[in-house]
């Protein structure tokens, strides 16, 4: 096991990576650019070391600072968190190269699943269902376009380094195919410098169902269950829950299987994400794998049971993993809303400043995963991501009323955010009745897609 750790990461997932290792009596060093010199998590560490000014070019993105103060402080691993690094091939190369245990996949595999072409033609030979359409890249709108005809309109034009909606255009026919591909493509060399594209048929308002992955250096895998994280804004999950109201223990089965069939075809180690799109006739396809642990994986922390930073940890350090899938039981509802600095009046506009006055909420079932605190000054240089409040409860009905409840008691002043927000959507009959796909923010919530 490893003696000390470092967090290549800030904000609530450096302080739950540190309280992980805490309580594995492992020592942990903290990275911290200029504007986070007060923050919590450089606090809690054992030890804490400046890598640079607030800019993330200068600091959290810097990979030789961060290897440098690894090897300074003598820590034999890093975990990268999300974001950032984490998804970094070159990063976790440079690890390898210096012998400094990466907590998460091999650089190779990392690589791999970044390529989303490429990991939809892997699961497509490993017999995983894809979303309908081209098994190779295209690079040219009028290959694309040929391709587009042959799979029948309406299309997704999708980036090969994109994921998470960037470079993703829909197109409903010939006469906007061409525009939509080009200024997708554009995005793609401009976001990625790679003009490599993909289509897949468009799956009309789907759900977005992810199943969490885990997997040792020993060939052992098990899925933890799925996460609904279809309620988004512009591709960013406002909320996420466990289990799905769309899924019944039949497909859940199915799909987990599936999951585990995924993992195990790419020789996968340690935590990931497998995302599906779910249609409303039930068909599930693979849509994109994520290498690394996701902000929202507290939601299955609260209905597995199961520590996963924990879990990335041991695995990491070479140990089994602590259940097999006979073991795994889920349990009750979770349900965890994303606290921001952001103000949705004005079109979620982030908003830093100074927070004046924070109380937490709590009781049985209530989680409050976050770095803020009285007088904590938020900084403008990195994402509006202030909390995550997650509940559990014996079912969707009680985690609803305790999440409701939470909402409700939460305190945050001095600065805007979208706690209001988050309360009207736990408040929606569409909500509470399950009418959750990925158009529910755009059809209930209209005056906040603008
Ligand atoms: C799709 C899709 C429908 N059909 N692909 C969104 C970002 C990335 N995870 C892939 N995403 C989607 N891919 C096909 N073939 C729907 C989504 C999608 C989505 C699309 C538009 C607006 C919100 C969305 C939320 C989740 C998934």
């Amino acid at each position: 096991m490893f003696d000390k750790i470092l967090i290549a990461n800030r904000g609530e997932i450096a302080v739950r990576i540190i309280r992980a290792c805490r309580e594995m009596g492992i020592k942990t060093v903290a990275v911290y650019s200029e504007a986070d010199r007060d923050c919590l998590h450089t606090l809690l560490a054992d030890e804490a070391i400046c890598i640079g000014p607030a800019p993330s070019g200068q600091s959290y993105l810097n990979m030789e600072r961060i290897l440098a103060a690894t090897v300074a402080m003598k820590a034999e691993a890093i975990h990268p968190g999300f974001g950032f690094l984490s998804e970094n091939t070159r990063f976790a190369e440079l690890c390898e190269k210096c012998s400094i245990a990466f907590i998460g996949p091999s650089s190779s595999l990392i690589n791999r699943m970044g390529n989303k072409s490429e990991a939809r033609k892997t699961m497509m030979e490993a017999g995983v269902p894809v979303v309908p359409g081209g098994k190779e890249p295209v690079h040219t709108a009028e290959e694309a376009l040929k391709l587009a005809k042959y799979i029948g309109f309406p299309v997704m034009i999708k980036a090969s380094s994109g994921g998470g909606g960037k470079g993703m255009r829909i197109s409903y026919g010939e006469e906007d195919f061409e525009t939509n591909f080009q200024n997708a493509q554009m995005e793609s060399i401009k976001g990625f410098s790679d003009d490599t594209m993909y289509l897949e048929k468009y799956i009309e308002k789907p759900r977005h169902i992810e199943f969490q992955i885990m997997a040792d250096k020993y060939g052992n895998v098990v899925h933890l269950g799925e996460r609904d994280c279809s309620i988004q804004r512009r591709h960013q999950k406002v909320l996420e829950e466990s289990p799905s109201a769309a899924i019944s223990e039949e497909l859940r089965q199915r799909m987990g299987e599936t999951a585990v069939k995924a993992a195990k075809a790419v020789g996968y180690e340690n935590a990931g994400t497998i995302e599906f799109l779910l249609d409303k006739d039930k068909n599930f396809y693979f849509m994109e794998m994520n290498t690394r642990i996701q902000v929202e994986h507290p939601v299955t922390e609260m209905v597995s049971g199961l520590d996963l930073i924990k879990e990335q940890i041991r695995v990491a350090a070479g140990e089994r993993l602590s259940v097999t899938q006979d073991q795994v039981c889920l349990r009750g509802h979770a349900i965890e809303c994303r606290i921001n600095a952001e103000n949705p009046s004005r079109n979620f506009m982030p908003c830093p400043g100074v927070i004046t006055n924070v109380h937490t909420p709590g009781g049985n079932g209530v989680r409050v995963d976050t770095h803020i605190y009285n007088d904590y000054k938020v900084p403008a240089n990195y994402d509006s991501m202030l909390m995550k409040l997650i509940v559990h409860g014996r079912d969707r009905q009680e985690a609803i009323a305790k999440m409701r409840s939470a909402l409700g008691e939460l305190i945050i002043e001095g600065i805007d955010t979208n706690l209001d927000f988050q309360f009207e959507i736990l408040c929606h009959p569409a909500y509470e009745d399950g009418d959750t796909d990925t158009h529910f923010i755009p059809t209930y919530f209209p005056e906040y897609c603008k």
